[in-house]
């Protein structure tokens, strides 16, 4: 009744009153269940956090045991060729739906530069990740493999344009098109009160409210949208989730996937250590006083109440380690097809969900403002039964995990010592990676200096970047690094070509390197120019792009060295 108490009699007004059924109509069939089990789950969650009910009671929290990977040592090598070659059988799905509202950028997150010595966007290194990783993974097992792997991206009404028209304008970054689909998530019916009411969009009264329901809305869209089928008549075995901005994700798929093929998990979450109050979820065993056990993610704000409610009176802390002994979540999760297809049949896609009003006092009877259901999608195992394989994989953060999610301001107020997760340690922690990388595969490459750009103190390393097809594993970079190559800490270095070798490359200043696949470079002797060097940029200089002020520096190019290899055969830079 309240929907409709302030319509006007028929006749006026009848094209939004139809806009109006419309929207119904779309929220009534995105929700499993529709829209009548969306109140009913609201109304349960509403009372439930009314009446301070903890979703955790009855659980105690104790540190789980997962894989713990060493990079560079014998297993993580064997641990990549296992997931190289089990590559060609799995779907990449990406969850693009978040607006970003810590990080306030503007325009969509993946078209972010990962990082800004080649400006490549986040979207572009996880296609042309995917499409190395397709190869390599169809090189191994011979002739006759010419699977593509699959490629999803969920997007929300806030990104969903602005994705597509970015793949489009840059031909899908080498993918073929049919490769790629998008499955656009829509928002959930905001909740004016505890009774569970829809709430009226404050600016249009023929328009429910609406808010994103969040990135657990993946499993149901996959599900409804038959791709699981098509993939598993495909024969493949995998699906593996990513995150919108985590620019050294890839660095640890191909081992992480390993993991499960060897140990066959059904379940397996990348994990990096984690600080106490760092924004990651951890990864905990719960046990029920039923006896119930489960692993799964609790999430950042969950976290600290859960340990003080169950005898650890310091809540969220580090041990003696420096870090929390509980492995933080990175949202990747790499699922495996079959058994996550049968569990989807039950469920259809639908994932446990929370809610998070603000209430007006402390009598929760009121809202601040309109609420939502919210799910997310690490919260996938909730339902599986004890018989399901859940592991984890932990990797070292500076291989595995820097993301950009929070802006300049938020992230110089970060408690020192733990990561700000901004765009100026995004993108430092991509050189301090390739650097340690290097390093581990033989090369000398200089100690790194220590600067401050938008309050944040960072690492700076050379800045080395390559393209995945040139170091997909760790196995591929070591066989490519050969001699006594050094690189100075003010350097640049850019690899753009599958057969470019290192081999006693002295580097001090800046070096790119472009080749033909059916070039065979060799990097040697001296090369040295006065290079690019690091200028400090305000957040607050709006004279400066949006992509630049938020990472607090830019390159003044003063001097390179550009080589282009257009032509077959052997070739050395020292020619
Ligand atoms: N996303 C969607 O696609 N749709 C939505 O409705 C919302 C988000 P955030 P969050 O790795 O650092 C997660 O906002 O949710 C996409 C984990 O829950 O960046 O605060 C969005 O585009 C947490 O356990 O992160 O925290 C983005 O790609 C921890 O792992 C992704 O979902 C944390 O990430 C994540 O959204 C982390």
């Amino acid at each position: 009744m309240h929907l409709f108490e302030h319509w006007p009699e028929p006749g006026v007004d009848d094209d939004k009153k139809k806009g109006f059924f419309d929207q119904v109509r779309r929220l009534n069939s995105s929700y499993p269940g529709g829209l009548v089990s969306y109140i009913q789950n609201a109304k349960k969650l509403l009372a439930d956090s009314k009446a301070g009910k903890n979703p955790y009671d009855g659980f105690t929290p104790s540190v789980p045991s997962g894989e713990v990977l060493t990079f560079g040592n014998d297993n993580f090598v064997s641990l990549e060729a296992a997931g190289v070659k089990e590559a060609r059988n799995a779907a990449f799905v990406l969850v693009a739906g978040g607006l970003g509202e810590r990080l306030g950028y503007k325009g969509i997150k993946v078209a972010l530069p990962r990082e800004t010595t080649t400006g490549k966007c986040f979207l572009q290194h996880y296609i042309e990740s995917i499409l190395s990783l397709q190869e390599a993974s169809c090189k191994m097992v011979g002739d006759g493999c010419h699977t593509k792997i699959p490629f999803v991206i969920m997007t929300s009404d806030d990104t969903n344009a602005l994705t597509i028209k970015l793949l489009e304008s840059n031909s899908y970054f080498g993918m073929e098109p049919s490769q790629v689909k998008i499955l656009k998530q829509e928002k959930v019916a905001c909740l004016a009160d505890n009774d569970a009411r829809l709430a009226l969009d404050p600016n249009d009264k023929y328009k429910i409210q609406t808010k994103p329901h969040g990135h657990g809305d993946v499993h149901s869209l996959l599900y409804s949208s038959g791709l699981l089928e098509q993939w598993k008549n495909e024969e493949r075995k995998w699906v593996l989730f990513f995150q919108d901005t985590n620019g050294l994700l890839f660095n640890a798929i191909p081992s992480a996937l390993g993991v499960s093929a060897t140990k066959g998990y059904n379940v397996n979450s990348l994990a990096v250590p984690r600080k106490a109050k760092e924004a990651i979820g951890g990864i905990t065993k719960l046990t029920h006083v039923d006896g119930r056990t489960m692993v799964i993610n609790v999430e950042y704000n969950q976290l600290d109440p859960l340990l003080r409610a169950t005898g650890h009176p310091d809540g969220d802390a580090n041990c003696e380690t420096g870090y929390s002994p509980y492995p933080g979540n990175i949202n990747q999760l790499i699922l495996e097809l079959g058994p996550y297809i049968e569990e989807l049949k039950k469920t259809h896609g639908a994932i446990s969900e929370f809610v998070n009003p603000k209430y007006t006092d402390s009598t929760k009877t009121a809202f601040k403002s309109s609420t939502r259901l919210e799910c997310m999608m690490q919260d996938y195992p909730k339902t599986l039964p004890p018989s399901a394989k859940v592991g984890f994989t932990v990797m070292d953060t500076w291989l595995a995990y820097a993301p950009v999610k929070n802006n300049p301001e938020d992230a110089a107020k970060v408690p020192k010592g733990n990561p700000y997760h901004s765009a100026t340690s995004g993108e430092m922690a991509i050189y301090r990676a390739n650097s340690l990388i290097l390093r581990k595969a033989g090369a000398q490459i200089s100690d790194p200096v220590v600067d401050t750009f938008n309050g944040q103190e960072a690492e700076v390393w050379p800045r080395m970047t390559w393209s995945p097809r040139w170091g997909l594993t760790f196995k591929d970079i070591k066989e490519k690094v050969c001699g006594n190559s050094s690189i100075t800490q003010r350097s640049a270095l850019v690899i753009n070509g599958r057969n470019i070798f290192l081999e006693g490359l002295l580097l001090d200043g800046t070096l790119i390197v472009n080749a033909v696949d059916e070039a065979e470079v060799k990097l040697t002797g001296p090369v040295q120019n006065k290079g690019w060097t690091i200028q400090h940029v305000d957040y607050k200089d709006t004279s400066e792009k949006e992509e630049i002020r938020i990472r607090g520096f830019k390159f003044e190019k003063v001097e390179q060295l550009e080589v282009n290899y257009t032509e077959p055969g052997k070739h050395s830079l020292s020619a």
